[in-house]
């Protein structure tokens, strides 16, 4: 039996757009911060006499895709291992229920690392990154802890995620709504990239802001750090709303975010925000100022305490 713990990161320069479906290869390279709060735990248990896997999410048997995707990456890691015994995997996820903030970052993080020890294959954290990517691309981010780097590679030896240095960094998730998104991150990306007319220009962008973030945590330049952060999001949505049928994540509230994070600058308080594939905003601050942050959105926004979290850099995914 082995259990292993792994947390969501969030990108301030943004994955969107795969090269390769099938071993998850990525357009360009993107770079995130894995949070303190609402780790997946996950046990996995190798059974030797099992017909197939049995698979719980917070106790409710999985079904159709979502087992389907989690067998498949086991899959993998069975022929990685030389094994083919099925396997009782058991994952829980502390986000408040509803909240929307489930993330398949820290899923398939932690499913990796159980399943790695379970098998018995001995992987460094680049391998446990490589093999997280398999399962879903943001997942190689969540195997490291604090920054880290996700370099889109040219195979699958050569598209891993490590840590990058730089200075403390924290965020604060404001949720703007705790439903499920209508068109699901891989198929919004799908839809970009044969449909929007913005897609090669989205790619060709975002390797030079990763150049640039890179550059700007080499020098701790927090205010370059968020500018980036900022607008590389912005980029990217723009690149999904031309797509046909539009798809647009952002609601009048998640840009009303947006001109808090604006309107806090202008108060003296650094914050900018960044936003994934939803409707929920993230402002990204100094690690020492997300207590101000957080404060400042309450009273600017209204937003109620509870849907305003505070969260630092969290470890990598590792076994518990
Ligand atoms: C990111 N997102 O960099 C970007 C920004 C959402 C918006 O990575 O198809 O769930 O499993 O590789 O990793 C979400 O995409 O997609 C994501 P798959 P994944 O965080």
């Amino acid at each position: 039996m082995s259990t292993a713990v792994a947390h969501p990161n969030i990108a301030l320069i943004k994955y969107w757009g795969k090269r390769d479906e099938d071993l998850i290869l990525p357009c360009t390279g993107s770079l995130s911060l894995t949070l303190d709060v609402f780790p997946t735990t996950t046990t996995l248990t190798a059974d030797a006499d099992a017909a197939a896997d049995a698979i719980t999410f917070d106790g409710a048997v999985a079904t159709g895709s979502a087992a389907r995707r989690i067998t498949a990456f086991l899959d993998l890691v069975r022929a990685q291992a030389g094994i083919t015994a099925r396997a009782r995997v058991d994952t829980r996820n502390s986000v408040p229920t509803g909240a929307g903030l489930a993330s398949s970052a820290s899923g398939f993080a932690a499913l990796a690392v159980a399943a790695a020890d379970a098998y018995g294959l001995a992987l460094d954290e680049r391998d446990l990154s490589r093999l997280a990517r398999r399962g879903s691309g943001s997942a190689c981010r969540s195997v490291i802890s604090g920054t880290a780097v996700w370099y889109a590679g040219t195979d699958d030896a050569t598209s891993f995620a490590e840590p990058v240095a730089g200075p403390a960094l924290g965020m604060v998730i404001a949720v703007v709504d705790a439903g499920t998104k209508a068109v699901s991150s891989r198929e919004a990306m799908r839809r970009t990239r044969d449909t929007s007319p913005y897609a090669d220009a989205w790619a060709t962008a975002t390797a030079a802001d990763l150049d640039e973030m890179l550059a700007a945590f080499g020098r701790a330049d927090v205010t370059a750090i968020g500018e980036l952060t900022e607008s590389n999001a912005l980029r990217m949505h723009a690149a999904i709303m031309a797509s046909r049928p539009p798809i647009r994540y952002l609601t009048p509230q998640s840009i009303a975010l947006f001109d808090a994070a604006a309107a806090l600058r202008a108060d003296g308080l650094d914050a900018w925000a960044t936003a994934d594939a939803g409707p929920n905003v993230v402002l990204l601050c100094r690690d020492g100022d997300v207590a101000a942050v957080r404060d400042a959105l309450r009273e600017r926004t209204g937003l109620p305490a509870d849907r305003l979290i505070a969260a630092h850099a969290g470890p990598g995914a590792r076994l518990v």
